[in-house]
C-alpha cells in the first residue's frame, strides 16, 4: 500500500479589516482594543480587571479537575506500560467485559454503614470537601441518628469526602456504638463470609473455563498466562478452599495436583516465588488435610529448588531450573533481593521439621545469619540488593519497607513465633528494625496528618509508600500480641489508617500501587498518585493487616473497611464471564482499564484475608497456633517440646 503525503498542519490565508495578511490583521485589532480601552471611565476599567482577577482564581480553583481529565485521558497509553511484578506486559483492555455497576446484593443497607463508601461523592478534591459540607448541613435524616453514629460522622473530612476517625466520642455514645456493634456483628458474620466465597467462586470460575492448570487466568481475553508452567493459581488456592469450606472446588483441584502436577519440567523459575506460593501452599493444605499428596509434593519441589543454594556465598540465586537441577541469577546481575532471599526461610524451616531432612534448615538459616553479621544497615533496616558472589549489601544507602525489603522484616518476626520465640537474634533484628523505622522512615501528612513509612535514599527522605508496605500494621499488631512492646499496636492502628485512606481516597475506592504524600503545610490533600502508579494488581496487603487488626482488638470498623473493599474490587474488577482483573486506573471510575490478569495471590491471599476477616471463629486457623507465609498460606507454631 502507498503511504499518503503527511500532513502536519493546514495553512489558511485570513482578509485583514483592508485586504491585509493576518499580520496586518492582529495589529489592526489590538489597536482599536487599545482606543476602546482608553475611552472607559476608571470605574468601568476597575470593574472589568476585578472581573478578570475573579476568573483567573476560579481558573485556579478548578485547575485540579482539568488536569485530572487530562491524565485520565492518557491513561490508556502509559499505565499499560508499568508492570512491576516482572510478568508479561498486558495491554489495556475493553471496559464493558466488566460487570455492570449495579448494585450487588447487600447484606447490609449501605446506610447503616459509616458514610465512607459512596461512589457518587468520589469527584476532584475542591469539589468534594464542598458537597460533603452541604450534605452535612442539608440532611434532615442525619439529625435522626444515634449519637455515636453522628459521632463517627464528625471525623476529619479528607478531600475525597471519606471521614477520618478521630476519637472524641463521649460516654454514652460509646454504649451507643457498643449496642450498633453487636448488631452489625451478627449480621456480618452471617453474611459477609458469604459474599467472600461467592467472589472465589467467581473467580474460580474463570480460572477454571479458561485457564484450568495454567497459572494465571487473563479473564478479559479468557486465556491464560503461563510463567512457570506449573498450575500457580490452582495451588495458591488449595487452602483458601479448604479454610472457605469450597469442597467441591477443593476436591477437583486436589485431583488435578495428584494427576497433572508434576516438576520434572525443563522450567526456570524463581526461588522466592515459587518457595512462597508453591512450598508454602502445599506445606500449609497437608497441614490442614494431613493428605500425603501435598507433603509429597512439597518434598519434590523443595528438594528441586535446593540447587539455588550453590553460590560461592551461600546466598542463593533468583532463580533455579527445577528439571535440570541447575541455579543462575538473572541476566543482568548477580544481585539477588534481600526481600527474596530472606523470605523463604518459613517454607525451608517447616519442610526440615516434616522431613527430618536438616538441609533445607540449615541453607536457609544460613542466609539469616550471613545478614544478621552484615554491615550496610542503618538502625537495623537492610539495603534492597545482595551480592551472590562476595554475600555483601549492594546499591547501600537506600532504605524502604517497601519491594525488594519487605518481607525481610515480616519474616524476622514470623521466624521467631514459628520457632516457638527462641531464637534472640531474630528478635533483636526485628525489634532494632522497627526502632530504625520510627527513626529515620515515619513521617504524617499534610493536612490530616497520616503517619505514613516513607523511604530513604542516601539521607534524603522521600514521602512515596508502596501499597507492598501495608502488610506492616498487621505484623506491628502480631508482635505486639506476642509481647513486644504495646507502642507496636498504637503504630499499627495508625498505619491501619492510612492504608485505608489509601483505598478510601481513590474515586474507586481501590488502592494505587505506590502514594507520595503531602508534607508541607497548607497541602490540600494528603495523598497523591503518579500517573504511573495507579494501578492496582488485586493485592493483598490491607486487607491482611485488617484481618490482623480486627483478630487483635476486634474493633469492628477494620470489618467495615475490609467490605468496602470487597465491594470496590466486585465493582470494579469483576469480569462478568469469570474472574477479577487487575486494573489500570483507580482514579477513573469510568475507565478503570483492566489489565487482563488475575494474579494468583488474588485468591491465595486477599480473599483468604477477607474470608478470615469476617469469620468470627477465632479457632479457624488461630494465631497462638499458626503463623501464615507472606503468601497467606498457615504454617504451624512448634510446639514447645520441639
Ligand atoms: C505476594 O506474592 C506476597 O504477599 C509477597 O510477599 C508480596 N507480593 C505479593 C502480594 O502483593
Amino acid at each position: 500500500m502507498q503511504a499518503l503525503p503527511r500532513q502536519d498542519y493546514v495553512s489558511l490565508s485570513l482578509p485583514g479589516p483592508a485586504g491585509g495578511g493576518y499580520n496586518n490583521s492582529k495589529q489592526w485589532r489590538r489597536q482599536s482594543c487599545w482606543r476602546k480601552w482608553k475611552q472607559l471611565s476608571s470605574l468601568q476599567r476597575s470593574l472589568i480587571l476585578f472581573i478578570l482577577m475573579l476568573l483567573f482564581i476560579c481558573g485556579l480553583a478548578v485547575y485540579p479537575t482539568v488536569t485530572e481529565h487530562l491524565r485520565a485521558l492518557c491513561m490508556g497509553l502509559t499505565d499499560g506500560e508499568h508492570n512491576t511484578d516482572n510478568h508479561s506486559i498486558q495491554k489495556p483492555a475493553i471496559p464493558h467485559v466488566l460487570e455492570e455497576p449495579v448494585k450487588q446484593e447487600q447484606p447490609l443497607l449501605p446506610e447503616k454503614l459509616p458514610q465512607r463508601h459512596q461512589y457518587n461523592k468520589r469527584g476532584p478534591p475542591l469539589l468534594q470537601n464542598h458537597s460533603k459540607k452541604k450534605e452535612n448541613s442539608s440532611d434532615t435524616a442525619a439529625a435522626g441518628k444515634k449519637d455515636g453514629e453522628r459521632k463517627r460522622e464528625e471525623g476529619v473530612i479528607s478531600w475525597r469526602g471519606s471521614v477520618i476517625d478521630t476519637d472524641q466520642t463521649t460516654e454514652g455514645a460509646k454504649d451507643a456504638k457498643k449496642e450498633d456493634s453487636a448488631k452489625l456483628s451478627k449480621e456480618i458474620e452471617t453474611s459477609w463470609p458469604k459474599a467472600v466465597q461467592e467472589a472465589f467462586k467467581h473467580a474460580w470460575k474463570g480460572y477454571k473455563e479458561f485457564s484450568w492448570g495454567h497459572d494465571e487466568l487473563r479473564p478479559v481475553s479468557k486465556s491464560y498466562n503461563e510463567w512457570f508452567g506449573l498450575g500457580l493459581t490452582l495451588i495458591d488456592s488449595l487452602d483458601t478452599m479448604w479454610i472457605m469450606g469450597l469442597s467441591e472446588e477443593f476436591e477437583e483441584a486436589k485431583a488435578w495436583v495428584a494427576t497433572e502436577l508434576s516438576f520434572n519440567k525443563n522450567v526456570d523459575v524463581n526461588l522466592f516465588e515459587s518457595t512462597i506460593r508453591i512450598l508454602g501452599g502445599l506445606l500449609s493444605t497437608y497441614h490442614l488435610t494431613k493428605d500425603e499428596l501435598f507433603l509429597d509434593k512439597a518434598k519434590d519441589i523443595g528438594s528441586r529448588l535446593m540447587p539455588a543454594f550453590n553460590t560461592p556465598s551461600k546466598i542463593p540465586y533468583s532463580d533455579v531450573n527445577i528439571g535440570k537441577g541447575i541455579a543462575h541469577p538473572p541476566r543482568w546481575t548477580s544481585d539477588s533481593t534481600v526481600a527474596e532471599v530472606a523470605s523463604i526461610q518459613l517454607e525451608f524451616r517447616e519442610l526440615s521439621r516434616l522431613t527430618q531432612e536438616p538441609q533445607y534448615q540449615n541453607v536457609v538459616a544460613e542466609v539469616m545469619d550471613k545478614i544478621h553479621k552484615l554491615g550496610g544497615k542503618l538502625d537495623g533496616l537492610v539495603p534492597m540488593f545482595i551480592n551472590t558472589n562476595n554475600g555483601q549489601f549492594t546499591h547501600q544507602g537506600i532504605f524502604t519497607l517497601g519491594a525488594r525489603a519487605d518481607s525481610y522484616y515480616e519474616y524476622l518476626l514470623k521466624q521467631w513465633i514459628q520457632g516457638g520465640k527462641k531464637e534472640e537474634g531474630l528478635l533483636q533484628d526485628y525489634l532494632q528494625a522497627i526502632e530504625g523505622v520510627k527513626k529515620n522512615l515515619l513521617q504524617k501528612s499534610s493536612p490530616n496528618g497520616l503517619t505514613f513509612v516513607g523511604e530513604l535514599s542516601h539521607g534524603q527522605f522521600s514521602p512515596k509508600m508502596d501499597h507492598l508496605v501495608c502488610f506492616l500494621p498487621g505484623t506491628l499488631a502480631l508482635g505486639a500480641h506476642n509481647g513486644l512492646p504495646a507502642d507496636h499496636m498504637d503504630l499499627a492502628k495508625e498505619l491501619m489508617q492510612t492504608c485505608y485512606q489509601m483505598y478510601a481516597q481513590m474515586e474507586t475506592g481501590l488502592s494505587p500501587e505506590i502514594v507520595h504524600f503531602n508534607m508541607h503545610q497548607g497541602s490540600i490533600r494528603d495523598i497523591d498518585v503518579k500517573l504511573a502508579d495507579r494501578h492496582n494488581l488485586l493485592r493483598p496487603e490491607t486487607v491482611e493487616s485488617l484481618f490482623y487488626l480486627y483478630r487483635l482488638t476486634k474493633d469492628q470498623k477494620y470489618r467495615e473497611w475490609g467490605w468496602e473493599i470487597l465491594q470496590s474490587f466486585n465493582k470494579f474488577t469483576k469480569v462478568s464471564s469469570g474472574g477479577y482483573t487487575s486494573i489500570n486506573n483507580v482514579r477513573d471510575p469510568d475507565y478503570p482499564s483492566p489489565r487482563d490478569k488475575m494474579e494468583s495471590f488474588f485468591l491465595g491471599e486477599t480473599l483468604k484475608y477477607l474470608y478470615l476477616l469476617f469469620s468470627d471463629d477465632p479457632d479457624l486457623i488461630s494465631l497462638d497456633k499458626y503463623v501464615f507465609n507472606t503468601e497467606a498460606h498457615p504454617l504451624p507454631i512448634w510446639p514447645s517440646t520441639e
